[in-house]
C-alpha cells in the first residue's frame, strides 16, 4: 500500500493525507507483557522513564506488534512536577502521589532543572533512528491545569476538589503554580523538539473540570503562550491539544483560541457535533471508547467504521483516551487492520 511520507504529519501540517493515519493514546504499556517484563528491570516508574535505553524499548514495543503512523515518548506528565522539585511516586496499582502543594511558599521553593529530565531526550535521539519512514515522532507534556490538579490535590481524583478550590478562592497561589509549570513545560518541549519530537501532543485530560471564565483562565490561555512559546522557534510546528472531556463549546474555543493544530476528542463528543462544528476548523484526532477497544469485536467495529465515516476527511484515528491495562493486543491488531484498509469516500 502507498503510503506519504507521514500521515500524522502531513495531515497536520498541511491538512493532506492520502490515508488515514493512526497511533493510540498509550499504546505503550500495562497491556504489554513485554512491556510488563523490561518494567522490572527498573527501581521504579521514573527511573523507567528516565533510564533511555528502557524507555525507548517501551516506546517502540507497540511499533513492533502494530502497523501504527506514529511512536509516542514514552514519558508521563509527572515528569516535569518531578524536574521542580515536587516529591512524585507511583505505587503500584494505586497510580501517582505526590505531596500537596498548598500555597504560595510551597510554589517559590520549585525550581526547574532540565539536567533531571534530560534522559527523555536520549530517549528521543534513540528512538528517531529505528522509526520507519512514514512514522511521525511524538512528544508531549500534560496541559499546565492537568499537571496543576496533580500537584494541588497530590494524586488522581475523579474531582480534583482541592484544586478547583484553588481557582475560585486562591487565584493568585494557582496563578503562581502555573506560572513554574508553564515555563518548565514549555524548555521540557524545546528540548523534546531539538532532540527530533515531530509533533508534540499536550494532554489536558483533566479540562473537564472547569469550564466557563475559569476554562478561558486556567485552560485556553497557558495553552495559548505554550503554543507561542513553541512556535517563537518553531514557526507553524505541529500542536495537537487534547482537552479532554471539555464541553462541544470549550473545544470549539480551545480549538479556535488556543492556535493547535489539530485538536484531540474524548469519546463522549458526538461524531454529529464533531463533523458540523469542528471538522470545520481543522484536523481532529479520536475518538473510539477505549472500553470498545477492551471489548473488541463487532461492537468495535462498528464504532470505528461510524468515526472513519464521519471524520475521515481530516482524521488521526486514536482512542477517546488511553488503552486500558485489560485490553487484549490481538484487538489492536484487529483495529489498525479495519483503520487501515477504510478507504476514504466509504460510507459508514
Ligand atoms: O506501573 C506502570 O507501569 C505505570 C503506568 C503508567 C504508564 C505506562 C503511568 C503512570 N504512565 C504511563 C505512561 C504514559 N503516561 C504515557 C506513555 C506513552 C503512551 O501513550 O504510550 C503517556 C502519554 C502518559 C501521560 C499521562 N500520565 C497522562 C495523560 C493521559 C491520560 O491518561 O489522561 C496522565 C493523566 C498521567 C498520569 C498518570 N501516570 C501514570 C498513571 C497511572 C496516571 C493516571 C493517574 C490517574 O488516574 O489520575
Amino acid at each position: 500500500m502507498h503510503k506519504p511520507e507521514k500521515p500524522v504529519l502531513s495531515l497536520l501540517t498541511k491538512g493532506v493525507s492520502d490515508n488515514i493515519p493512526l497511533w493510540l493514546m498509550r499504546q505503550a504499556g500495562r497491556y504489554l507483557p513485554e512491556y510488563q517484563e523490561i518494567r522490572k528491570q527498573a527501581n521504579g516508574f521514573i527511573d523507567f522513564c528516565l533510564t533511555p535505553s528502557l524507555a525507548a524499548e517501551a516506546t517502540l514495543q507497540p511499533l513492533r506488534r502494530f502497523d501504527v503512523d506514529a511512536a509516542i515518548l514514552f514519558a508521563d506528565i509527572l515528569l516535569v512536577p518531578f524536574a521542580l522539585g515536587a516529591k512524585v511516586s507511583f505505587l503500584e496499582g494505586e497510580g501517582p502521589r505526590l505531596d500537596p502543594m498548598e500555597d504560595e511558599k510551597k510554589v517559590e521553593e520549585l525550581f526547574y532543572t532540565q539536567e533531571t529530565i534530560a534522559p527523555v531526550f536520549e530517549t528521543l535521539r534513540r528512538v528517531k533512528p529505528q522509526l520507519k519512514d512514514y512514522q511521525t515522532l511524538i512528544g508531549f507534556c500534560g496541559g499546565v491545569w492537568t499537571v496543576a490538579c496533580y500537584m494541588i490535590d497530590g494524586q488522581g481524583r475523579q474531582d480534583f476538589v482541592k484544586a478547583k478550590e484553588a481557582a475560585f478562592h486562591q487565584p493568585a497561589f494557582l496563578k503562581a503554580l502555573m506560572k513554574k509549570i508553564e515555563e518548565a513545560s514549555l524548555a521540557y518541549l524545546l528540548g523534546q523538539i531539538d532532540a527530533g519530537a515531530e509533533v508534540i501532543q499536550i494532554f489536558e485530560s483533566h479540562a473537564g473540570q472547569l469550564e466557563g471564565q475559569a476554562f478561558d483562565d486556567f485552560i485556553i490561555q497557558p495553552t495559548q503562550r505554550l503554543v507561542e512559546g513553541i512556535r517563537k522557534q518553531h514557526p507553524n510546528f505541529p500542536i495537537i491539544g487534547f482537552p479532554r472531556g471539555a464541553s462541544l463549546d470549550d473545544y470549539k474555543k480551545y480549538f479556535h483560541q488556543t492556535g493547535i493544530s489539530g485538536c484531540g476528542l474524548d469519546q463522549n463528543v458526538s461524531l454529529e457535533e464533531a463533523k458540523e462544528q469542528l471538522l470545520p476548523l481543522g484536523c481532529l484526532q479520536g475518538n473510539l471508547d477505549p472500553t470498545l477497544l477492551l471489548e473488541g469485536g463487532a461492537a468495535m467495529e462498528r464504532q470505528a467504521k461510524k468515526i472513519l465515516g464521519a471524520l475521515g476527511s481530516n482524521l488521526i484515528f486514536n482512542l477517546g483516551h488511553g488503552v486500558m491495562k485489560e485490553t487484549n493486543p490481538d484487538h489492536m491488531a484487529r483495529l489498525v487492520s479495519l483503520v487501515h484498509g477504510f478507504q476514504k469516500g466509504a460510507e459508514a
